[in-house]
């Protein structure tokens, strides 16, 4: 059995490569609900879904990717609704071909976030270049991760999705899913601690988010605060914070948070947003950290 998945694998991998087409392509995968509040203790369902940039390109040879998770925050307690086939079930046409039975170890920090120490795989192919299939519901969801949040957690809790062996031509655009601990006392964007969520908080974000040691130039800091506590207090949230959900931290999700908290009408005017995304998606985003 080994022997002939290691196969399958190596024809996928040929199959990936083999293609001449050089545009670039994109195969986006996001969280059906990117951001979600749990209590400590209870169960997390995260609901990843798959769509390609061009919607007149949808059909593709295939997808592998990697789900990064934190182990002490959340207990992964199993896959659920995982897609199996898609427009030809039992051909060999679309279909799941590999997946971890359980996580392993992120020994190599592959999503470049040390917060998640497993990963669990999944890969699909369809060497007849027909997945997910037609006739399908966009975005299609390809399976649940189920986890349950640990009784004590502080902070955000963050699942990337990496992808590991995409279509021919194409690079993946995957979302991060945030689960935040309800409860807390201070909301993830009130950096300063001040007890609300204000334009300030959004300028010293979009500071640190653009790499400036030194945030707090020309703003009074709330009692007791100091540049280094907000600092460090921002480092530790800012995996929560990629409200474009294009997978990473940049300067782009200080700007559009900033943006929200002034209440500017349009958050994205002049950005470049994923496909997928929209002004509603990245303001339900900020939104969901207040
Ligand atoms: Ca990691
Ligand atoms: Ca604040
Ligand atoms: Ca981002």
């Amino acid at each position: 059995m080994a022997f002939r998945m290691s196969r399958l694998w190596l024809g996928l991998l040929a199959f990936f490569w083999m293609g001449t087409d050089l545009l670039a392509k994109e195969q986006v995968v996001s969280s059906a609900l990117s951001t979600q509040k749990v209590a400590p203790g209870g169960s997390v369902s995260i609901t990843i879904q798959y769509q390609t940039g061009n919607p007149a390109e949808s059909q593709v040879t295939g997808l592998g990717l990697k789900l990064f998770f934190d182990s002490s925050r959340l207990t992964f307690t199993g896959l659920t609704d995982v897609l199996q086939s898609g427009s030809s079930p039992g051909s060999g046409a679309g279909v799941l071909i590999g997946q971890d039975a359980t996580p392993q170890d992120d020994t190599a920090n592959l999503d470049g976030d040390a917060s998640t120490d497993k990963m669990l795989g999944l890969a699909w192919a369809a060497m007849d270049g027909n997945w997910p299939g037609s006739g399908v519901t966009w975005p299609v969801p390809l399976f649940k991760a189920n986890f349950t949040l640990a009784a004590g957690a502080v902070g955000p809790a963050v699942v990337h999705v990496l992808g590991t062996g995409t279509a021919s031509g194409y690079t993946l655009t995957a979302g991060n899913a945030v689960i935040i601990p309800s409860g807390s006392a201070y909301a993830v964007l009130d950096v300063d601690h001040d007890g609300q969520v204000t334009a300030t908080d959004g300028v010293l974000l979009l500071r640190r988010l653009s790499g400036s040691p030194t945030i707090d130039t020309g703003l009074i800091l709330f009692q007791g605060q100091t540049n280094s506590l907000v600092v460090e207090r921002i480092e530790s949230l800012k995996a929560a914070m990629d409200v474009d959900n294009d997978g990473q931290i940049t300067a782009t999700d200080g700007v559009l948070i900033l943006r929200q908290l002034s209440g500017a009408p349009s958050v994205a005017t002049g950005l470049m947003l994923p496909a997928g995304q929209s002004n509603a998606t990245v303001i339900s985003n900020v939104e969901a950290l207040k």
